[in-house]
């Protein structure tokens, strides 16, 4: 028995502090369920990722860094851009988790202005990107007015992602969005044109892949190549088939290559066989994104495999 009452007080004090901080306790188990939780979002999304087509570089980015992440289990769902941004739509407008591969130039972060891109330690989609011109070989003697404009041919991210915007948003057609940017911007498409003498019909092909960024591109080139007198064909292929034409002398130039990364693959398969004109874009962007809700994902590292 406890006579002294000090020892008493003692004791009360004693078991309110073990009250006190089982209390504690249970506060931060419950905070560690919450993360569970919400970091297990693989089950919610079925260890899905939502891609795109099935022959785009970024497809098979993505099922890179899938085995290099050790994210066991995970798929990317291939389907279209277009099935790709509904999908993606669909979820931001339920605050549902979804993790999409995303890329810049691309409306789909200012449409989407709640959409970040999870950080890649291990650099699998590499640094920044640039959009290529390549020609056939070749094509400097036989047509050296449009291999030159091509070649001066380079402008900004912004610049593309305005039209695809635009497109986007007012359902206008990408052809018809460009030719109003080559009319709005005299003094970009001035320096492309400089030293480029008319001609009287001279035809060109350019061959270039089905994504809005390169519609965009190839739209607006073939608008300038259009008033210096030249016939041009805008042939969108695969993207394989895009290096491949190049190469074969198929087609006279394209404006589509993503390097270093995306289009790697192809484009070592036939560097031989091309003139790589350099950059016509810089500050192009590939990676994983999900929408800012999701916040406890802001890696590739925080997705777990199943
Ligand atoms: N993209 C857009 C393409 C190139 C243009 C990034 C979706 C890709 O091959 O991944």
């Amino acid at each position: 028995m406890l006579k002294n009452p000090k020892k008493q007080l003692t004791l009360v004090i004693g078991m309110l502090l073990v009250l006190f901080l089982a209390a504690c306790g249970s506060g931060s188990d419950s905070e560690e369920n919450a993360e569970d939780s919400s970091t297990n979002v693989g089950e919610e999304i079925d260890y899905t990722i939502t891609g795109i087509e099935p022959g785009a570089g970024i497809t098979v980015t993505t099922e890179k860094a899938i085995e290099e992440y050790g994210l066991d289990g995970w798929q990317v769902e291939q389907s279209s851009t277009a099935a790709m941004l509904t999908e993606l739509e669909d979820a931001i407008n339920n605050e549902e988790p979804i993790v999409v591969t995303g890329w810049n130039p691309h409306y789909m972060f200012t449409k989407f202005d709640n959409l970040k891109y999870l950080e890649d330690p291990k650099g699998t989609y590499g640094e920044e990107e640039q959009i290529k011109s390549l020609a056939r070989k070749g094509l400097e003697e036989d047509k050296p007015n449009a291999y030159k404009l091509i070649d001066q041919f380079n402008w900004t991210l912004e610049d593309m992602e305005g039209i695809m915007y635009e497109s986007a948003e007012n359902g206008k057609d990408i052809a018809e969005v460009s030719k109003q940017w080559v009319e709005d911007n005299p003094d970009k498409v001035a320096e492309w044109t400089e030293g480029v003498e008319d001609v009287d019909g001279v035809s060109i092909e350019l061959v270039s892949t089905p994504w809005d960024s390169e519609r965009a591109s190839a739209n607006v080139v073939a608008e300038v190549l259009t008033q210096k007198g030249f016939e041009v064909t805008i042939t969108p292929v695969d993207i394989a088939v895009m290096f491949e034409a190049i190469a074969n002398g198929d087609g006279d130039a394209s404006l589509a290559a993503w390097m270093p990364r995306t289009h790697e693959e192809f484009y070592k398969d036939f560097e031989d066989n091309f003139v790589d004109l350099g950059a016509n874009l810089d500050g192009a962007k590939l990676g994983l994104a999900v929408p800012e809700y999701m916040e406890d994902i802001n890696s590739i590292e925080d997705l777990e495999a199943k």
